[in-house]
């Protein structure tokens, strides 16, 4: 018979809900409890499970349509006799006792409550892979304490990689028997954080499906996948499947798509292995580990040596006090990563210096406007990152990237720009994506919001990857010029000095001028000189007058 399946109550006042992803489609065949449809109301995101097993005889719904709540969004042929009388009368009673929102989370505990209960054991629970080269990482806090009880997916630690901030949730739930970590501690990668008290019931996407369909295209990927991380020596890593749309929400659990944003994988790039392609945790494993063999390997062929043999430290103690102190991850990344840019790109600066007097009258007339909208002062940096973004379509050789290996130019047509936030834990460099399309207002508004994430550690790796060009603002704090060190992948970034009031001739009488100084360092083997003069001059010429951004956006 056939039985259909429809959108649950949600909770208060929610009438309706987006369909961000359908799971299932005709033909499939599904298993009681098995996720079909993902929701997203103004609250949470939500999956909802199939109610029965059988096979889907018809999808009601699209990805991207509106719902009504009692909608129905599949129904399911099945040989069992509907959902007994029996069942209906207990579901209704669940619903007076339940909280009416059907949240993730809540049905992770309600599969837990249902699958076997195994015997209470301890289990030792490891730091998990963290991402592309990272083998540890430090305690930056622990959110629990020995005798806590705790539910699948909450944060049990905060860590600090060389990369990002990230919170560490707990893969099962039970009580917590003993923390062996503390704050400050760096823990390696496979490393015993806690022994847990559990059932050892499976998780929610582990739970095994009624003889799921698989897509044989995404199997192949998967497979090949899998063969990247048994085979180091012959790496291949699969190719992004076309028919992936990043504008679309993944099949994937939210923890899942949390942690993929967390260590910085592309969801939408991971082959799911799961029913209808759906992505397991250990996808995006598999997957941040085959580009991670990847990238090795091509810096192993790339054969750039960037290694001089370490002149050994004297014993500076001989000669006084000292204090000796490890370095934080950020600290250690900083130095490899502007070493290896230092060493590897033969690198020049051109200075200029822009008049923005008549900008700085504008910019003080819209910065007032700004902060009343509630987007924040207006300053330099966010209509820099304005001109910048004109710049690069204009000079497209600065919104490249060099591929020494292949001997080719890797010319990008997004327009994503990077911007040196100074933190308390040192230079953080988040990415403001598309900056082409947005306003001066919208990116003020980013570019305060993004500071703000960046010293509050709560900025993603995902936020701070893809950028094309940096823009490096000291101005705030001082000084009258600079020599930045170019952010590699990229080709160029412009550091930018503290604006001053200078005697400027004019018609043979020195004026006071407001003039900023900027200094633009290049990488030479892509930029000529007279390029980079060009490139600074325009630049120049945009802030002195505020109408060419007019003309050229
Ligand atoms: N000249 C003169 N004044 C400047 C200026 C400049 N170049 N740049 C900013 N200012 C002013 C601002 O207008 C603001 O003035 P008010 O307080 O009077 O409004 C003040 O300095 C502070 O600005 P800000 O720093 O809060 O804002 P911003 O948008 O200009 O910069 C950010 C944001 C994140 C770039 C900046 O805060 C920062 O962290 N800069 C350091 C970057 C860094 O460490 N780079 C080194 C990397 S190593 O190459």
């Amino acid at each position: 018979m056939i039985v259909e399946i429809k959108l649950p109550e949600l909770g208060e006042n929610i009438a309706q809900a987006q369909v961000t992803a359908v799971l299932v489609k005709e033909g499939d065949s599904v298993a009681k409890d098995q996720v079909i449809v993902e929701i997203e109301t103004d609250k949470a995101v939500i999956e909802v499970p199939s109610e029965v097993e059988g096979i889907v005889s018809k999808v009601y719904i699209s990805e991207g349509k509106k719902v009504n709540i009692g909608a129905t969004l599949i129904s399911v042929e099945t040989s069992q006799a509907a959902v007994p009388a029996q069942k209906n009368a207990e579901k209704k009673q669940e619903k007076t006792v339940e909280p009416p929102i059907m949240a993730a989370e809540t049905r992770v505990e309600s599969v837990m409550a249902t699958a076997p209960a195994g015997e209470t054991k301890i289990m030792e629970m490891t730091i998990p892979f963290l991402g592309e080269g990272i083998e540890k990482a430090q305690i930056t806090q622990v959110f629990v304490t020995n005798g806590q009880a705790i539910k699948i997916d909450q944060a049990i630690l905060e860590m600090e990689t060389d990369k990002a901030t990230l919170e560490l949730p707990t893969e099962y739930g039970g009580v917590v028997r003993e923390i062996r970590v503390k704050q400050g501690d760096f823990a390696s990668v496979g490393q015993v954080y806690m022994l847990l008290e559990t059932t050892e019931a499976k998780r929610m996407d582990e739970i095994p499906v009624l003889e799921p369909k698989k897509d044989p295209v995404k199997t192949e990927e998967h497979a090949e996948v899998q063969a990247a991380n048994t085979n180091a020596g012959a790496v291949q890593l699969p190719q992004v499947p076309a028919h992936l749309n990043p504008g679309k929400v993944a099949p994937a659990a939210p923890s899942t798509r949390g942690f993929a944003r967390q260590i910085g994988v592309n969801i939408h790039e991971v082959p799911g292995s799961g029913p209808g392609g759906r992505i397991s945790m250990d996808d995006v494993k598999a997957w941040s580990k085959a580009l991670h063999e990847r990238y090795n390997q091509k810096q192993t062929h790339s054969g750039i040596a960037t290694g001089v043999v370490a002149e050994p430290l004297p014993d500076f103690s001989k000669w006084g006090e000292i204090r000796v102190e490890d370095m934080s991850n950020i600290r250690r990344k900083t130095a490899e990563h502007l070493s290896y840019a230092w060493a590897t790109v033969p690198q020049v600066t051109q200075f200029d210096k822009a008049d923005i007097t008549r900008l700085e009258e504008t910019r003080k007339k819209f910065s007032a406007e700004s902060e009343k909208e509630g987007t924040g002062k207006l300053t330099v940096t966010a209509i820099l990152l304005k001109i910048i973004a004109i710049a690069l379509k204009k000079f497209p050789q600065f919104n490249a990237s060099i591929d020494m290996e292949n001997k080719r130019v890797i010319y990008k047509s997004y327009f994503h720009i990077g911007v040196a936030v100074d933190t308390d834990r040192g230079l953080i460099v988040p990415v403001i994506k598309d900056v082409d399309k947005k306003s001066i207002f919208e990116l003020s508004a980013e570019l305060n919001e993004i500071a703000v994430k960046a010293r509050g550690k709560k900025i993603s790796l995902e936020e701070m990857q893809g950028g094309n060009f940096t823009i490096s603002n000291l101005g705030g704090l001082g000084g009258t010029a600079f020599t930045p060190i170019v952010n590699t992948p990229e080709v160029a970034i412009l550091g930018v000095s503290r604006a001053s009031l200078e005697p400027v001739a004019e018609n043979g009488q020195f004026v006071p001028r407001m003039m900023l100084p900027l200094s633009m360092s290049y990488d030479h083997r892509i930029i000529d000189g007279a390029d980079a003069v060009r490139f600074t001059r325009w630049v120049c010429s945009a802030l002195e007058d505020p109408m060419v951004i007019a003309m050229h956006n």
